[in-house]
């Protein structure tokens, strides 16, 4: 028997109480911070069960074996309980992590945000599987250009008048001319240069212009040149071609005109022409109250420019024309003003059909 209640402030039954009391309070721990708390409280430094061997020297020698031998029972009966808490709290622990992140796999996923093709990008492709399938090869060229390319080949040669329509920016150079190119006119002569005829082509690509911005005028924009050359090539060949691709972008019911126009690559030259779809002809604000809409600039390749290139006038004949893809985009789509193209703004770009890029 250990010695009665009180006198040396440890006795058998409240040995059994602390047990008890300890063991109760381990049952009730269901994380590793509480488990951490109970064991500072019990089993710690300035723990309950080490307070008390600490003060086993203070007892009267005759009961102070049994206390201690009682004490530390107790102890390895809390270390053990202690360590099985332990583990089963860890796996308390895990099964709330599981619980918590648990991925449903029934849910409906969630769609990623996909972006649309600029639209002078959808319309360029437009354009050009149009013309492909009319025979047409697609080619790209320089954005940077000599002025041989952009001028003098193309039949406008230095201090000519008809240089100053396009309002060029040149690039700072001490031998050749060189020019960010205003159109993709060059590109027939670089497509010539390199090709005996037949030459069938179709030229996307950026152009630049020393340019006032405004509603319908960018500094920056896109063309998409045209050139066929070969034997017996004749205007109807360039009416027929032109009429069926505004019919194919526009509506078969598009009615189209061609009146003489001035480029010094050709001869003779055209614009040409579509009816104002959005008044059907009748004089709108779209229209300028005309009743149609010029959409390119075309005519039969100058026999100068076939010299240039090392092609026979007499034998071979061709034409070119040259298109403004934001224009086209505009008139498709109603897009009252060319500055919206380059403000990178989604709001804008967004309601353009969704082509898969
Ligand atoms: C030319 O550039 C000629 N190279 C077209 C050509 C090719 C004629 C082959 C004959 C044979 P023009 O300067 O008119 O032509 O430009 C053609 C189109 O480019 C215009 O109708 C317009 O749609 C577009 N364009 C011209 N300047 C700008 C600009 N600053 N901003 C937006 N589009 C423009």
């Amino acid at each position: 028997m250990l010695s009665s209640p009180g006198r040396h402030g440890v006795s058998s039954g409240e040995i059994d109480q602390l047990r008890e009391r300890a063991l109760h309070e381990l049952q009730e721990v269901t994380t590793h911070e509480a488990l951490a708390q109970w064991h500072a409280r019990y089993l710690g430094r300035r723990g309950e069960i080490t307070q008390r061997l600490r003060g086993l020297g203070s007892l009267p020698a005759d009961v102070r074996p049994q206390v201690g031998r009682a004490l530390n029972a107790l102890k390895e009966t809390l270390e053990t309980a202690y360590a099985e808490r332990e583990r089963i709290v860890r796996e308390l622990e895990l099964a709330a992590r599981i619980e918590a992140e648990a991925v449903d796999v029934t849910l409906p996923g969630r769609r990623p945000a996909i972006g649309t093709l600029h639209p002078v990008t959808q319309m360029i492709r437009e354009v050009t599987d149009i013309f492909a399938h009319l025979g047409f090869q697609v080619v790209e060229g320089p954005e940077v250009e000599y002025g041989y390319y952009a001028f003098d080949a193309l039949n406008i040669p230095p201090e000519h008048p008809a240089r100053d329509v396009w309002d060029t920016i040149f690039i700072e150079s001490d031998q050749k001319e060189i020019v960010l190119r205003p159109h993709t006119s060059p590109m027939q002569i670089r497509v010539m240069e390199r090709r005996k005829p037949p030459v069938r082509v179709v030229v996307p690509g950026r152009c630049y212009r020393y340019e006032a911005v405004d509603a319908t005028h960018e500094w920056h924009f896109h063309q998409i040149e045209g050139l066929a050359v070969d034997e017996h090539i004749t205007m109807a060949d360039l009416k027929g071609t032109l009429a069926e691709f505004a019919r194919q972008l526009f509506g078969r019911e598009r009615r189209v005109r061609f009146r003489c126009d001035f480029f010094p690559f050709v001869e003779p030259g055209v614009d040409f022409a579509i009816d104002c779809m959005f008044c059907r002809g009748e004089g709108c604000r779209v229209c300028g109250g005309s009743g149609w809409i010029e959409i390119l600039g075309a005519g039969m390749v100058h026999p100068q420019v076939l010299r240039n290139v090392g092609y026979d006038p007499e034998r071979y004949t061709g034409w070119a024309f040259g298109m403004g893809v934001e224009r086209l985009v505009m008139l498709k789509y109603g897009v009252p003003d060319i500055r919206y193209f380059y403000q990178g703004d989604l709001r804008f770009l967004s309601q353009f059909e969704r082509i898969p890029i």
